[in-house]
């Protein structure tokens, strides 16, 4: 337990109808009522109850509420007092230098969280999951965190941990008492476990290919010849003349992006210059541009005049693009001459109907898992951590039927250590401090 009292205003900085002033640590109540007079007299505050009254901000008293939360049930685990307060900067300034004045510290970023974490009430993973919430701008992302931060992963880990335990007891008792029969058996339930976590563990790790789209955005890319209708379809999706669209190709010069949300998941679209042989300065460096958008995106969209034939430009934008593509013969209004080979789906940039696109945009973007509420791992650090877990797994699967029980202990010890860094029962302080870094103050 940290012995000092910490304070910060919970919510965000700015004005607003309520904010949350937060203290955390022994003693709270007692700093607490040092500046609060309730409107009738209070022998004895009761945990989780709102308490109307006067809050003492200094210069100035407001009317409002404030609640204490006993040790260990509350967020932190300890002691905690909030102040409900009316949403003003000068009113949480004056009401939490008050705090300040009478004993309390600021809270430095994420601390609530990290006394939480320390004090048991939150793993690691779960606290990341957290921040992702807090930090979302789309549904998915408040999904997945969520799922992080109710703890989804961490009793995945925890069970995977157990089995590794149980081999590791059994082998620890081998390896001190060898006995006939009983090391097979061993080797036999180790071989079975490893077998088991390698299969979880990569499924694990495949879903960090959605898990990171969910977190970070689907990078798409619009890209073709000159005036096939990029531009065009850009406004289409985004439903906005964002980008200029003129019949002259070549229109597009930089790179004009918009954000797109498709059932609650991000997508960043990139609407690029068209590629052809130019030697205008300016167009060339926009080409330039739209090849590393190319390189760059999760995903893009190929577009084709549909009432054209396929030129050699067309051919070798194809041949450049190495991720997942939807080629879009776009144009539909207009007689169509390209092979239905040729493309994927028929586009008109006129009409606003672009639902089969967005359909499959989703599905090729987000990767196969479509169930959003699904565990997906989304943290890179997790994901790094897993796949180390594999690599001792494989070492064990490789190593189990050639080598004594002794050598293969070490890495099954490794792959317990390792899923513990995800849950935080391994974590090092400075991995502990990075993600905590991250929070904003009063969280
Ligand atoms: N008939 C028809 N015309 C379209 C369609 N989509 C785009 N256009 C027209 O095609 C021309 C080029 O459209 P843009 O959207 O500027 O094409 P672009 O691919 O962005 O062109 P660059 O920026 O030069 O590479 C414009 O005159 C558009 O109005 C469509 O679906 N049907
Ligand atoms: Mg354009």
């Amino acid at each position: 337990m940290m012995s000092d009292i910490i304070s910060a205003v919970s919510t965000a900085n700015g004005v607003g109808g309520v904010a949350v002033i937060r203290i955390s640590g022994a003693g709270s109540l007692t700093l607490a009522k040092k500046m609060f007079r309730p409107l009738k007299k209070i022998e004895n505050y009761e945990p989780n109850v709102m308490y109307v009254g006067e809050i003492d901000g200094g210069d100035f008293l407001d009317y409002g509420m404030m609640v204490v939360f006993y040790a260990p049930k509350s967020f932190t685990g300890e002691e905690t007092v909030e102040f409900h307060c009316h949403g003003g900067l000068a009113i949480t300034q004056g009401i939490l230098n008050k705090t300040l004045s009478l004993g309390a510290r600021m809270a430095t970023n994420g601390e609530f969280t990290k006394r939480a974490y320390l004090n048991g009430k939150l793993s690691l993973s779960s606290c990341e999951g957290l921040i992702d919430m807090i930090n979302s701008e789309y549904t998915a992302q408040v999904k997945a965190g969520y799922n992080l931060y109710r703890e989804r992963l961490f009793k995945k880990i925890s069970a995977m941990q157990e089995e590794l335990t149980d081999c590791l007891a059994e082998m620890g008792a081998n390896i001190d008492y060898p006995e006939e029969g009983l090391e097979q058996f061993t080797t036999d339930k180790l071989k079975n476990t490893c077998q088991n976590l390698k299969i979880e563990l990569e499924n694990l790790i495949d879903s960090f290919g959605s898990g990171r789209k969910i977190k970070n955005g689907v990078k798409v890319a619009l890209v073709g010849r000159p005036n096939t209708g990029k531009s065009s379809i850009l406004n289409s999706l985004l439903n906005c003349d964002k980008a200029i669209v003129t019949s002259v190709a070549g229109t597009t010069r930089d790179i004009v992006e918009g954000e797109l949300d498709i059932n609650g998941v991000k997508f960043v679209l990139y609407d690029t210059a068209g590629i052809r042989d130019s030697e205008d300065e300016v167009e060339k460096i926009g080409i330039e541009r739209s090849k590393k958008a190319i390189d760059d995106c999760d995903l893009a969209l190929f577009v084709m005049d549909g009432s054209q034939n396929l030129t050699r430009e067309d051919k070798e934008i194809l041949n450049a693009i190495k991720v997942p593509l939807i080629k879009v013969c776009n144009k539909s209004d207009k007689q169509i001459v390209l092979e239905k080979s040729d493309y994927d789906l028929t586009f008109c940039a006129l009409n606003g109907d672009n639902i089969e696109l967005k359909n499959r945009m989703f599905s090729l973007g987000v990767g196969k898992t479509e169930d959003l509420s699904a565990d997906l791992i989304i943290e890179q650090r997790h994901y790094l951590a897993l796949k180390r877990a594999l690599e001792s797994i494989k070492k064990v699967l490789n190593q189990i039927d050639s080598e004594p029980l002794e050598l293969i202990e070490y890495d099954v010890r490794d792959a317990w250590s390792v899923l513990g860094e995800i849950t935080g029962q391994t974590a090092s302080e400075s991995i502990i401090d990075e993600i905590f870094s991250k929070f904003c103050v009063g969280k």
